[in-house]
């Protein structure tokens, strides 16, 4: 029997989960679940938000909020392997390994990081540079195939990539060099205030985000505000940043090309146009929210899911840990 092919892809529990990381990430994890052929990890990636500080009570409460949020979308826990980050101690051991087949030069040229650097500037800390060894690792830990991911990721799964190519030809064919998985509409949710940047998870400016979790006059509001521009045409184009932007959002929530979008709203004025794309990011979130307010209370069952789901990645990370170690030459433990 062929082995089942290898999906891994998380979110840290920094801020929330929103309209972006759904369109991007976790829509395509419903997809990659549905196959018989593949064995789907998704992991809460708490130990990447220690980047930024945070509060401490705050991060676990978000971290389980998070888990139910995955849980509503319909990620299946007897599927799917999934997990809390920290929960594995092999994340951080196959980090500190990869460290040291990392050269400081391709981990500062890292656009993430200067731009974190920039955003945080009184805390240049050495995690916010090893943010992507450690994504390295949660990926190389599971000898993954697939990551999917938005755009911004591209450039670290990247450098995972060259890290694993790199380890191999060292000590022979250790890890998978794995491949992204990349959404042709909605790789990159811009933010609805400035569309001209991503939708972020931390953007302190309510408006410019839609959270999963946002109920229904929201969503509604939040997108009637959205910036678009002194026309009152609906077509792409990139000198039309708003506009693109709620097209690639009424696509992306009716399972269609941003072309086909493009021809169903064309003939719309800009109040029917924003009325629709709601109505469209309603028929998404709704079930999703209901789901969530239903999950959320249950910490037991979150926990248990949890609790299942470390045991289950760390019996394949731990076999990862005992090669990597015979591979570097540590004396066997
Ligand atoms: N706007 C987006 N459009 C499409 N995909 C997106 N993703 C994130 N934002 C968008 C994808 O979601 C996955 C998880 O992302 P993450 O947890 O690594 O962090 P983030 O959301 O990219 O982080 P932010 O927004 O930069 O968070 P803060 O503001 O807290 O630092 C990834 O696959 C990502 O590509």
């Amino acid at each position: 029997m062929e082995a089942k092919k290898i999906i891994y892809s998380g979110i840290q529990p920094s801020g929330v989960i929103t309209l972006g990381n759904y369109v991007g990430a976790i829509s395509n994890w419903l997809e990659l679940q549905k196959s018989e052929d593949t064995q789907c990890i998704y992991s809460i990636v708490d130990m990447h938000s220690l980047t930024v500080r945070q509060d401490p009570a705050e991060l676990r409460k978000r971290t389980l909020s998070f888990f139910a949020q995955y849980l509503a979308c319909g990620l299946d826990p007897d599927k799917n392997i999934m997990y809390i980050q920290s929960h594995v101690s092999e994340h951080a051991e196959l980090c500190w390994i990869l460290n040291c087949f990392t050269y400081v030069g391709e981990a500062s040229r890292m656009t993430q990081f200067k731009e974190k650097s920039a955003k945080h500037a009184d805390n240049v800390n050495m995690g916010l540079m090893d943010y992507p060894i450690l994504m390295a690792a949660d990926i190389l830990l599971y000898n993954t195939s697939l990551v999917p991911i938005g755009i911004d990721q591209k450039q670290h799964l990247e450098m995972a990539r060259d890290i694993a190519a790199r380890f191999n030809n060292i000590y022979g064919d250790v890890f998978t060099v794995p491949e992204g998985y990349i959404p042709t509409t909605g790789a990159k949710v811009m933010s609805l205030q400035d569309p001209t940047s991503k939708m972020s998870k931390s953007d302190p400016d309510e408006n410019a985000t839609i959270m999963l979790i946002d109920d229904n006059d929201a969503i509604r509001r939040k997108i009637k505000r959205a910036v678009t521009d002194s026309d009152s045409r609906v077509y792409l184009s990139d000198e039309k940043p708003g506009i693109k932007n709620l097209l690639t959002i009424y696509a992306s929530c009716n399972g269609i090309s941003l072309e086909d979008a493009e021809k169903a709203c064309t003939d719309m004025n800009y109040g029917t146009f924003k009325t629709a794309v709601a109505d469209s990011v309603v028929n998404v979130l709704e079930p999703i929210r209901n789901r969530y307010l239903d999950i959320v209370g249950d910490k037991e069952y979150i926990m248990k899911v949890a609790r299942e789901g470390a045991e289950r990645a760390k019996s394949i990370a731990f076999r990862t840990m005992r090669k990597v170690y015979k591979k570097v030459g540590f004396v066997e433990r």
